[in-house]
């Protein structure tokens, strides 16, 4: 596992890199370092806070060079980019120019580095679209079937009605509208190819391991393929749920906690879900700390006029899904959930396998595709 100080200069640079408030980075980063303990970590933490920033400021001076200087390209890049903005959140500046250079078929480090491109907004959420994307890439893979080898990421189906109406993908066409620019500097990636990579290149972008990823998937040219409602999982159930609906890709109880640790990352939406906040104090960076504020917190119901969920009694600020707490309540999940709380580097390594895994259900890969 990496030491305490080296991962708190990663969070505070890689939050001053996502273009977080300098005052979001100090409380994350002192959230970090209090789950982390006292000593050297605290200094760490002001150093890589004030390095946050530092970094900040420079990223302005940056910004304010880039606006200043590139004028008339500026306006250019911002008109195409207006024409493609997402149904909520607002999305203003550079990503459009950095996407708007096309790359020739094949060339997957260009449209990661488009990807990379279009993932801050110090307006969005918490200062990232990594969250979303990342759900975007699981809704598209987590439909799959092992009995029959229906769903999964390959067809792109989310494109279609009803599977773009489902409860389930409410607020997806945020993460979907903002890949548009991205698909249309390499019009070559299928969509397919380009949510899922979105997902893995979001992970990396926020501190997270590196995931496998090859492409080979295509599009489908409708909806005809979309399968039943109901794959994806209900966050009012407990644990059979979850093995029903992970069992049936072929997943086991560790690969659930692994990939449960994904929440992480990210908020709930009361537009969107029903549930409202955040599972972490940093959620776009990521990290095992899902995993130890499940541990180290008394969960209670949250009283509010919306569906059940829990809040930690301490601050109330963070929250958990009675999905979440079924990690909790089941000795064989609540192993894993101990062990990811202790181990960083296996949470990383198995969340890695399983991910990968989960973007691969049903993809017809030609026998020797290399992983990218
Ligand atoms: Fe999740 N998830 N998820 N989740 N998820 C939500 C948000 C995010 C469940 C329900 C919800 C996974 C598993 C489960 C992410 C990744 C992953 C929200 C809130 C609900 C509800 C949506 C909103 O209001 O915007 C349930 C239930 C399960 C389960 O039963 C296991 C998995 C496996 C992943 C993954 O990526 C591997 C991420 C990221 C978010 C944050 C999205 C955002 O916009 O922020």
């Amino acid at each position: 596992m990496a030491s305490t100080a080296p991962r708190l200069a990663r969070l505070g640079a890689l939050l001053a890199r996502q273009g977080a408030p300098a005052t979001s980075v100090l409380s994350q980063v002192r959230a970090f370092s209090e789950k982390a303990g006292a000593g050297p970590a605290a200094a760490a933490a002001a150093t890589a806070a004030s390095e946050a920033k530092e970094a900040k400021s420079k990223i302005r001076g940056f910004q304010a060079l880039l606006f200043g200087g590139l004028g008339a390209g500026f306006l250019y890049g911002y008109s195409l980019f207006t024409s493609q903005v997402p149904e909520s959140g607002p999305l203003s500046g550079p990503p459009a120019l950095l996407t708007s250079k096309p790359s020739t078929p094949g060339d997957y480090a260009a449209v990661r580095q488009s990807i990379a491109g279009v993932l801050d907004n110090n307006d969005y959420d918490d200062g990232s679209y990594g969250p979303v994307l990342v759900r975007l890439a699981w809704h598209a893979s987590g439909t799959y079937a092992k009995k029959d080898g229906s769903g999964g990421s390959n067809g792109a189906t989310m494109r279609f009605a009803p599977e773009c109406e489902w409860a389930a993908n409410a607020g997806l066409a945020v993460a979907r509208k903002l890949l548009e620019p991205v698909k249309a500097a390499h019009p070559w990636i299928s969509y397919a190819d380009l949510w899922t990579l979105a997902g893995v290149v979001a992970i990396e972008e926020m501190g997270g391991p590196v995931v496998p990823w090859r492409p080979g998937r295509s599009d489908a040219p409708d909806g005809a393929k979309i399968v039943p409602d109901g794959r994806l999982p209900d966050a009012k159930q407990g644990a059979k749920h979850l093995r029903d609906i992970f069992g049936r890709m072929g997943f086991d109880d560790k690969d659930i906690v692994a990939l449960s640790g994904a929440h992480t990352l990210g908020r709930c939406h009361p537009d969107r879900s029903g549930f409202s906040g955040p599972w972490t104090n940093a959620p776009t960076t990521f990290s095992n700390l899902y995993f130890q504020e499940l541990l180290n917190n008394k969960w209670v119901p949250k009283k509010w006029d919306g569906p059940l969920q829990y809040e930690d009694a301490k601050t109330q600020s963070l929250m958990m899904l009675p999905s979440d707490m079924a990690l909790l309540s089941d000795r064989t999940f609540k192993k894993y959930v101990n062990q990811y709380a202790k181990d960083e580097e296996a949470f990383f390594k198995d969340f890695a396998v399983a991910f990968s895994k989960l973007l691969e259900l049903g993809v017809p890969f030609p026998a020797a595709a290399a992983k990218a």
